[in-house]
């Protein structure tokens, strides 16, 4: 019977926050709404990352991003994807993208309640090879009664309100949390649903990988370096972690949500601030990790607990399984 329904009882992703929803009596869908704008822009992203090689969508559009790197096709495409489906969606009132150097006032008319900060596709450099990307958002509410401004962006992570990211990977995967656990869901092609595949994903309390660009070790600064020569030669008789590292965020992390582990952007001498972006990759990614019992750590302070002083500020990061984060931490903490 309970292959069944199994079956018959499909719980897709909008029918899981409609069921999260109908606990809280204030809820009145918006939210649902929201969400279902962005994973229209996920299914189309997916799709064309799919056919990227057929249609030739890979290549440069001659555009450079605010960071000033080479901007792919598939990344403008995605980019105004997204950017359509928000606005259109009538919930939202300020996106902040990484493809774009200001962020975008939703007109009044189209104006709603909810800020959402986003990477329309993430790991630019594994495009044109076919390895796994994805794209991450996070999702604020604006301080109601009053004109948007860019000062309700520049909130601490642990405003947020929901999180979570896609994979285009081997299969397309859509990980989220409202603050409530984290849940995964694994896109049927053939419906164009996301089904929930991975209920309750609760990251293992230590892992046995660890993910960084080793190639950057020349410029690390002593508790990374020494971390990571203790997951290399560990001084407890332990065995060493194994490295695995895709250069995809949304992959590195993903796997480190299902096998445990750390994954770590540390600061270096060239990049005294890491490379990867407060806003809508470390925050989102926080979140996420400890909602699935996890920790996210900048070297300094809880990562949630950052304030951004700007849109496309970036931080050091540290995160995944609770007990490998620790180690970290008290390497920070002892070189104070
Ligand atoms: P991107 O926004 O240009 O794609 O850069 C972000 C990506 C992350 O997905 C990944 O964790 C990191 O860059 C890898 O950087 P590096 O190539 O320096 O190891
Ligand atoms: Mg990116």
């Amino acid at each position: 019977h309970s292959a069944d329904a199994q079956r018959t009882d499909l719980m897709t992703i909008t029918r899981f926050v409609l069921n999260e929803q109908s606990k809280q009596p204030e809820a009145r869908g918006d939210f649902t709404i929201l969400l279902s704008h962005i994973v229209l822009g996920c299914k189309f992203v997916c799709s064309a990352v799919n056919k990227a090689g057929l249609a030739k969508l890979i290549g440069l559009a001659g555009e450079t991003n605010v960071q000033g790197e080479e901007q792919k096709k598939l990344d403008v495409l995605s980019n105004d994807v997204f950017v359509k489906a928000l606005v259109s969606s009538g919930r939202t009132c300020i996106l902040v993208s990484e493809e774009d150097e200001e962020a975008t006032f939703v007109e009044p008319s189209k104006r709603g309640k909810y800020i959402v900060v986003f990477d329309p596709l993430d790991g630019s450099s594994n495009i044109d090879c076919g390895v796994s990307i994805g794209t991450i958002f996070g999702i604020y509410l604006v301080k109601e009664n009053r004109e948007p401004t860019i000062e309700d962006v520049l909130q601490p992570g642990k405003n947020m309100l929901a999180a979570g990211y896609c994979m285009y990977g081997s299969s397309c995967t859509f990980v989220l949390s409202t603050g409530s656990g984290v849940n995964g869901f694994t896109l049927d092609p053939s419906l164009g649903e996301f089904i929930l595949t991975h209920p309750d994903i609760k990251v293992p309390k230590k892992g046995k990988i660890y993910s960084v660009n080793e190639g950057n070790a020349k410029n690390w600064d002593g508790p990374t370096t020494k971390y990571v020569e203790n997951c290399k030669f560990p001084k407890d008789g332990s065995s060493p972690k194994s490295l695995r590292y895709v250069g995809s965020m949304v992959a590195d992390v993903h796997r480190t949500f299902l096998y445990g582990g750390i994954f770590l952007y540390p600061a270096d001498k060239k990049s005294p601030n890491g490379k990867l972006r407060v806003l809508y990759e470390v925050f989102p990614m926080s979140f996420l990790m400890e909602q699935a019992g996890g920790q996210a750590f900048t070297g300094k302070q809880r990562a949630l607990d950052l304030v951004p002083t700007k849109l496309h500020e970036r931080s050091p990061i540290f995160l995944g399984s609770y007990e490998d984060v620790e180690e970290i931490k008290a390497l920070y903490a002892a070189d104070q």
